[in-house]
């Protein structure tokens, strides 16, 4: 009997390891990012990202394509979110499918993180290089601390060609041309199997001894001492010296190999250039604004002002990297991605030029099923129910204004 619970226990123990082992080396492909289940709020009230371009929409193994566009940093930034005092420039893509050869805010090279001001347009251009043949989802993205990944639209990129001839080289400050992709990766295989082999080797010398069970009864009868022998203490030693030796041996060889190393590059980058955007001449009031669950769209009166000197009219709203345009005023020329563009979503009641010094209220309704497809609708089960989003107007030259606006939603369910 007693040897039979030992059986059934060494056999689970294997079994543990092998279902532990198994479940590292399990990495399904991921296809979607969950960028839709990011609360509305934070894609509505936090980085508006606007005037995208994604310059290739098939883009071969090695070959590069940019991302580039411009992004306001709402002034109305939630209370629940940390201020984007420390913020890194990414990209959201399923693993590295790209590798990102260099990204620009306001011209400048951000390799780290920066600091952004709220109420601020930024100019930003990220290069990438295509690294794994596919259909992937290709995101802007803002990664604030203490506020986590914010993400921008997506658009699809197919990569095409062979993984297998991807390649990364560069030059390091010591003159030596090396290939990221497949640089020493002989010595990261050999050391994960030589940590691995001596894991093995320390479990299975426990492993061959009475385990679990009559370890327990041993415990519970007070002989826990009886368990360790001297020599499972020698060898105890042994593993720890021997890795302690092997730890030191091998780091001295490195430092005699590469004398020179410099650590990986941390710090933030103050003063980020901004977009001097003109102060619009166009006042937006939100009168209300409600959300029509059934109809998936969403209702503001709002009363426009116009301070300028040429006559405007509203031609586009963008909230969460969705756009509502009137056709009639705006189109899109750039390929911005069909799920998040609605070419005809936006109805204003009178859109008829405002001529200067002119004031109109006007019903204004912005609907799609981009509301529901990308559960911005969730907002109205927030406990601050607030919406913001960018409005852009136009004068009859093609002259464009951006005015924010920011205001509470009301649901109405009938
Ligand atoms: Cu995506």
């Amino acid at each position: 009997m007693k040897i039979l619970k030992d059986k059934v226990a060494k056999l689970s123990f294997v079994a543990l390891l092998i279902t532990i082992t198994a479940a590292m080396f399990y990495t399904p492909t991921a296809s979607a990012h969950g960028e839709k289940s990011q609360a509305a709020f934070m894609r509505m009230r936090t980085i508006h990202w606007f005037d995208l371009n994604w310059s290739k929409e098939e883009v071969v193994v090695n070959d590069t394509m940019t991302i580039s566009g411009k992004f306001f940093v709402f002034t109305g930034w939630p209370e629940t979110v940390d201020k984007p005092e420390i913020s890194f420039l990414n990209i959201g893509i399923p693993g590295p499918v790209f590798i990102r050869a260099g990204s620009w805010i306001g011209g400048q090279l951000v390799p780290r993180s920066v600091s952004l001001e709220l109420g601020e347009t930024y100019e930003f251009k990220v290069l990438l290089k295509a690294r794994r043949p596919g259909d992937w989802h290709v995101h802007t993205m803002l990664n604030v601390k203490g506020g986590g990944p914010i993400i921008g639209p997506g658009k699809w990129v197919t990569i095409t060609g062979s993984m297998g001839s991807f390649v990364n080289p560069i030059t390091t400050l010591t003159g030596q041309t090396i290939d990221l992709e497949n640089y020493n990766l002989g010595n990261t295989y050999f050391w994960h199997a030589a940590w691995y082999a001596l894991g093995v080797l320390w479990v299975a010398y426990w492993a061959r001894k009475p385990m679990f069970v009559p370890r327990l009864i041993a415990v519970e009868a007070g002989k826990a001492d009886s368990l360790i022998s001297g020599t499972d203490k020698k060898v105890a030693l042994g593993f720890a010296v021997g890795t302690i030796a092997i730890v030191a041996m091998s780091m001295a060889s490195t430092n005699e190999k590469f004398p020179i190393t410099t650590p990986l590059q941390a710090g933030l980058l103050r003063g980020i250039k901004s977009i001097e955007m003109p102060v619009p001449t166009v006042a937006v009031k939100i009168e209300d604004a409600t959300y029509r669950v059934p109809g998936r769209a969403m209702q503001m009166t709002m009363t426009i002002t116009n301070n300028g000197d040429s006559p405007i009219r509203l031609g586009e709203f963008n909230t969460a990297g969705v756009r509502f345009l009137d056709a009639a005023v705006a189109q899109d020329e750039t390929g911005y991605p069909d799920d998040l563009l609605a070419e005809e979503g936006l109805t204003v009641s009178d859109n008829s030029a405002i001529a200067p010094g002119q004031s109109r209220t006007v019903q204004v309704t912005a609907s799609d099923a981009a509301w529901e497809v990308y559960r911005l609708a969730d907002l109205i089960y927030d406990p601050d129910s607030r919406f913001a989003g960018l409005l852009f107007f136009y004068d009859a030259a093609g002259n464009r204004q951006m005015v924010t606006i920011d205001a509470p939603l009301i649901p109405t369910f009938i």
